[in-house]
């Protein structure tokens, strides 16, 4: 199985599953990522999802055993395998966690990015490994890494194709938090049991309007926010989150998401 599905108290921890590859992504393997991808979102109980790599990679990226020789054109197809993956990590009501456990190259780097909140090992690294092979950095790179360290960083990460430590990924924003390699696995799972406590229908709302962030202007962000903090007030989590501070104690919010 190129993936592998835990079922959590609460969420899901899915592990990419090549590691004589570092897990380098495949067609099945990108087909079988979105397809549990979709059960978790499908399973209400499901309220967060934590993504990692089995062995000593996160990922690798494209497999180049199955784009060796390809054309051109061969290529461009190929991607409909990942785009679809990447805009639902994006779009899942549901927050994605991201445990790099080693190298994250090329499309791999990106899946990362991808992610709603990314945790690295000290030993883990970065590459945007695409113009060693004489390709453009895809899987949304140039989307993802200007945003998150700038423009200047991001054109010499895309040309140079050096590896990133994660430390200084974390540094510049990259990610979300550089770990001891032994810390990794505890400190991502204790995140997604944490998020699992939370109110999940504020957080998909929350996730929502972040992402609207990058292409609204203020006066539109602000019209969404509220709209949104309507949807959000609505729900139930909103009224015990209020009587639990007043009354000093731990919110039980909704343990299903609606
Ligand atoms: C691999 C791979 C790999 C196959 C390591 N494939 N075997 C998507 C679709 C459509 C169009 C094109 O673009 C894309 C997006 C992309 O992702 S393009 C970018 C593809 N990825 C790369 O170019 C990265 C290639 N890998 C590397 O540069 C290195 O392996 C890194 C820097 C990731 C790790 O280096 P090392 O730690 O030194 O490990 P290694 O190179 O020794 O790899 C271990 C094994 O894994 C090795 O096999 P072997 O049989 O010798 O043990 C590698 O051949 C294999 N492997 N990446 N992408």
């Amino acid at each position: 199985m190129t993936i592998l599905v835990e079922r959590r108290e609460g969420y899901r921890m899915l592990t990419l599953n090549r590691p004589e590859r570092l897990n380098a992504l495949t067609t099945e393997m990108a087909a079988a990522l979105d397809a549990a991808l979709d059960e978790a979102e499908a399973d209400k109980n499901c309220r967060a999802i934590l993504l990692t790599g089995a062995g000593r990679g996160f990922c690798a990226g494209q497999d180049l055993n199955e784009i060796v020789g390809a054309a051109a054109s061969d290529l461009e197809r190929l991607l409909e395998h990942y785009h679809p993956l990447i805009l639902k990590i994006r779009a899942l009501p549901i927050p994605v966690v991201a445990a790099v456990n080693g190298v994250a190259a090329g499309a791999g780097a990106n899946l990362a990015l991808a992610c709603d909140i990314v945790l690295a090992a000290r030993s883990a690294s970065f590459v945007q490994a695409f113009a060693r092979i004489g390709l453009v950095p895809d899987c949304g790179g140039t989307w993802f890494l200007p945003r998150l360290v700038g423009t200047a960083r991001a054109r010499a990460l895309a040309f140079l194709a050096e590896p990133l430590p994660a430390e200084t990924a974390a540094e510049w924003g990259l990610v979300w938090r550089a770990v001891d390699d032994e810390r990794l696995l505890p400190e991502a799972e204790a995140l997604a049991a944490r998020l699992v406590t939370q109110a999940s229908a504020a957080l998909a709302l929350t996730k929502r309007v972040l992402d609207a962030a990058g292409d609204n202007t203020l006066a539109r962000q602000l019209d969404l926010e509220g709209a949104l903090q309507r949807e959000a007030g609505a729900h139930p989590d909103h009224a015990e989150g209020v009587r639990a501070f007043l009354e000093k104690r731990p919110a039980a919010f909704a343990k299903a998401r609606s």
